[in-house]
């Protein structure tokens, strides 16, 4: 028997680490779903990296797929204060890309060995490096489509509803296929549509080419989704894009062909019109993007392989400086506001 082919430790108990919009959507999602076989509900625990976030949590979240706040308790992992009961049986980790290793290190001691790891995170930096450092076979990655935001802290929006995928980026066995099954069946496979992906690390290369190709240029372009197809400046970039992407993986040993990338790119921005994607959002909120695990994961990846990528450098550097301007606007504004 390896590590992760133990049963699930009853009753189940889940970690959620991350208080986003996805990790709030899920914590409800997971508490509220009724186990085949089982009296009880699952028990759901926040995990917060901040001690000022613990203090402002409610003992509740509040999810507009919900009639009721559903209630959980959180504790802080990160600074110096950490007051985790117990061990980490299963952990969900819905933080930014850029967060996830060292939010993991933040609670590594309380995992037990059979840990369960899940991932819910862009690109696919993050998910190798947590498979190399943790393990790759308790490691377990997700693909969503699922649209969630923050209407206020703990309070989440399920905006769009879309489909999930499960999958390890271990090479594919019975034992791999056991455990994804095992797993399937204690997550709210129902409520957020969860299957399994045979291949998830295609998916998760499909989903970060597509990424590279929106949303650093929804930035550059100050707008939503579907008006990349439409500023004729943009959508020549777009189609640069699409096709320096699909030559880099072509070339990558491990990624796989995506010869239709442009139309794939056009489809998505279609169904995702009116949007306005995760990294111009936090653009505007002067918050930390994801843009290294996306077009700068790919440059990495580039050079590498030694492989020229001049259109995605370009991008990235523009994505660098509008960042940090917006930093510094949000920064000045702080300034300007009058001791009270
Ligand atoms: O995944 C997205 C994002 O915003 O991060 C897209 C597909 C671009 C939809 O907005």
């Amino acid at each position: 028997m390896t590590l992760t082919d133990k049963p699930i430790p009853q009753p189940l108990h889940w970690h959620v680490l991350g208080a986003g919009a996805m990790g709030c959507l899920w914590a409800c999602a997971m508490a509220m779903q009724a186990r085949d076989g089982a009296s009880g509900r699952a028990q759901v625990s926040l995990l917060l990296r901040h001690q000022a976030a613990l203090l402002s949590y409610p003992g509740h979240i509040k999810s507009s797929a919900m009639a009721q706040p559903v209630v959980m308790p959180a504790h802080t992992t990160g600074g110096n204060v950490v007051d985790l009961p117990g061990q980490i049986d299963n952990l969900f980790v819905a933080t930014k890309a850029q967060d996830t290793l060292p939010a993991l290190t933040g609670v590594a001691k309380y995992l037990t060995t059979d840990c369960r790891i899940v991932l819910l995170q862009n690109g696919l930096k993050v998910q190798r490096e947590v498979s190399q450092q943790f393990g790759a076979e308790r490691v377990f990655c997700l693909s969503t489509s699922h649209g969630a935001w923050l209407r206020a802290p703990f309070d989440v929006v399920h905006a769009g509803n879309g489909e999930t995928w499960l999958g390890q980026l271990t090479p594919a066995s019975d034992d791999s296929a056991a455990r994804q099954q095992a797993l399937l069946a204690v997550l709210p496979a129902q409520q957020l549509n969860i299957r399994i992906d045979d291949d998830i690390a295609a998916r998760l290369w499909r989903k970060l080419a597509i990424n590279c190709a929106i949303n650093a240029l929804t930035v550059i372009h100050d707008c939503r989704n579907g008006e990349l197809l439409r500023i004729p400046a943009a959508r020549q970039t777009l189609t640069r894009l699409c096709h320096e992407i699909s030559a880099l993986l072509q070339a990558i040993p491990a990624a796989p062909a995506i010869d239709d990338l442009f139309t794939q790119v056009q489809q998505v921005l279609m169904v995702t019109t009116d949007n306005i994607s995760s990294t111009l959002q936090d653009v505007r909120r002067a918050r930390d993007t994801e843009i290294d695990h996306l077009n700068g994961y790919l440059c990495e990846l580039a050079a590498q392989h030694g492989l020229a990528c001049p259109v995605n450098k370009a991008v990235l550097q523009q994505m660098r400086v509008l960042e940090s301007r917006a930093k510094q606007a949000a920064q000045h504004t702080i300034n300007q506001r009058p001791l009270t």
